[in-house]
């Protein structure tokens, strides 16, 4: 009688924690995005080397499930979807640990990986069950390009050319597309189309694009996915441009010009880049991320000057309207979207002095802010954060005219060799133009430090306090 007893009992025991286990398990997709170089790999690295190691005198103390002592463990899983790239996470850490450190390589596309987080939830309830729980976190890397080509969505192939060829007439993008435009205007719209010009001139326009963002230092790059194949790369659906001479053309006779004409080609291949391409990655990837990171670098921009610094600006906007969801905003017309919460962290705060941090942040607020105030943004909670993923200087003083003065202290990524360094202040608000008749920022880029093994977690700056925000409200 007593073992049938106790056989039920456990037989109880075991469906209680079952069922608990199955409502206290919680799955979160959490997508990490900004442009190229912003640091990306770097912070996605930083998070699950922070996490999986933490306790190895791990520093997350903003992150309250470390802070109130429920954090069990954490480790790596297979991916949920399999089709995607896997995040390669060991290639990434193993930079840290190489003699000499480096920094992880470039990456394209998109990716993705797992974490499988044990913690001890807040009020542990039901006295026969088993009192943790997991939470399954999906995190996915993109190209922060990709979210710039939304607003194509609702532009025509026409509407599309009027609006590029606006920026490109403007300085700085000027002096550098002349020789393209020159070309495009010669060009008769309605011949039949010569499949390998058409390709040259798609080449041109591509390389016209790589120039601005790597030689101007310019965000706003359309299509995105040009300067970002991927496994698009030499596809006719990454050839076409903007036409640059509308006003000039029969409007009847482009209505009706067939696919095999120069201007109608160009026109469907539009078409099908919008459907296959911009489409697509928001139906299969974008509405199913629960949270969003965008990972702003302010300070390349800031140093290479005004032009450089008011295109980021223009491209947050751009890359706002994906989390505009307002009933009549074009994202929600489109889609059904899910993120509830956005967090804009301005990177590589490591650059400069800790009193600089607070400017850094709001100043990426108000880069953020300034057309948030004109959306609808009530359904997402958004914050902004300065961090450093992976910290790469230690902060001294020094004395500058008899006065303390907050200096850094690093290896140069270029050289190696150790310097000491006022990088300059951050300007807390947007700055007016002659803000940078005496712009004095210094940003050099530096080498990161050397970590022992895989096991040792990677010094950073804030990291706590953007997992706290992004999913520690999960683990209650
Ligand atoms: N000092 C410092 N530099 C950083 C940090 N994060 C990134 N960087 C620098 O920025 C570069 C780009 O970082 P990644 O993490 O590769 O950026 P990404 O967004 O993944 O870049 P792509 O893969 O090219 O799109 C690195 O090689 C570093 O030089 C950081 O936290 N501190
Ligand atoms: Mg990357």
């Amino acid at each position: 009688m007593a073992l049938i007893k106790k056989e039920q009992l456990q037989k109880f025991k075991r469906k209680a924690n079952d069922l608990l286990n199955r409502t206290l398990d919680q799955h979160i997709t959490l997508a990490v995005t900004g442009l190229s170089r912003s640091g990306k790999t770097a912070f996605i690295t930083s998070l699950v080397n922070q996490l999986i190691n933490e306790g190895n005198n791990s520093h997350l103390s903003f992150f309250n499930p470390v802070h109130q002592g429920r954090f069990i463990a954490a480790k790596r899983v297979p991916q949920k979807n399999l089709h995607i790239g896997r995040f390669e996470y060991d290639a990434s850490l193993a930079a840290f640990c190489n003699e000499p450190p480096s920094w992880p390589q470039a990456t394209s596309g998109i990716s993705e990986l797992r974490l499988a987080i044990r913690y001890t939830p807040k009020n542990s309830l039901l006295k026969y069950a088993k009192d943790t729980a997991t939470l399954y976190l999906d995190i996915t890397d993109y190209p922060g390009e990709w979210l710039l080509d939304l607003p194509m969505l609702n532009q025509t192939y026409e509407e599309w050319s009027e609006s590029t060829y606006a920026l490109m007439l403007e300085s700085p993008r000027s002096e550098l597309s002349k020789s393209f435009i020159e070309k495009v205007n010669q060009l008769d719209p309605f011949e039949p189309v010569d499949e390998q010009h058409l390709a040259d001139l798609a080449k041109e326009y591509t390389e016209l694009l790589h120039q601005f963002r790597h030689d101007l230092g310019l965000s706003v790059i359309q299509p995105g996915r040009f300067i970002l194949p991927g496994d698009l790369a030499d596809a006719p659906i990454l050839q076409f441009f903007p036409y640059s001479a509308f006003e000039n053309i029969d409007i009847n006779a482009y209505q009706n010009a067939q696919d095999d004409t120069l201007i109608g080609m160009l026109r469907a291949r539009f078409i099908e880049y919008k459907e296959r391409v911009v489409r697509k990655f928001y139906k299969e990837h974008f509405i199913n991320f629960d949270r969003q990171i965008v990972l702003a670098d302010c300070l390349t921009p800031l140093n290479n000057g005004e032009s450089s610094f008011n295109d980021l600006q223009h491209a947050i906007t751009l890359i706002l309207e994906s989390f505009n969801y307002g009933q009549s905003s074009l994202f929600s017309r489109l889609f059904s979207p899910k993120i509830d919460k956005l967090l804009f962290a301005a990177t590589k705060a490591d650059h400069v002095t800790p009193e600089q941090h607070q400017n850094l942040a709001s100043l990426l607020n108000q880069l953020v802010y300034k057309t948030k105030h004109q959306l609808n943004y009530e359904t997402i909670e958004m914050k902004t954060l300065a961090i450093a993923s992976v910290k790469t200087t230690q902060v001294g003083n020094s004395l500058h005219n008899g006065k303390p003065l907050p200096v850094l202290q690093g290896r140069r990524a270029d050289n190696d060799k150790l310097i000491t360094l006022f990088p300059g202040a951050v300007p807390d608000k947007l700055p007016k133009s002659s803000f940078w008749d005496d712009q004095q920022f210094n940003y050099i880029a530096f080498k990161p430090q050397q970590i022992c093994d895989a096991h040792e977690c990677l010094p950073h700056i804030r990291m706590d306090q953007a997992m706290q925000f992004l999913f520690g409200d999960k683990m209650k």
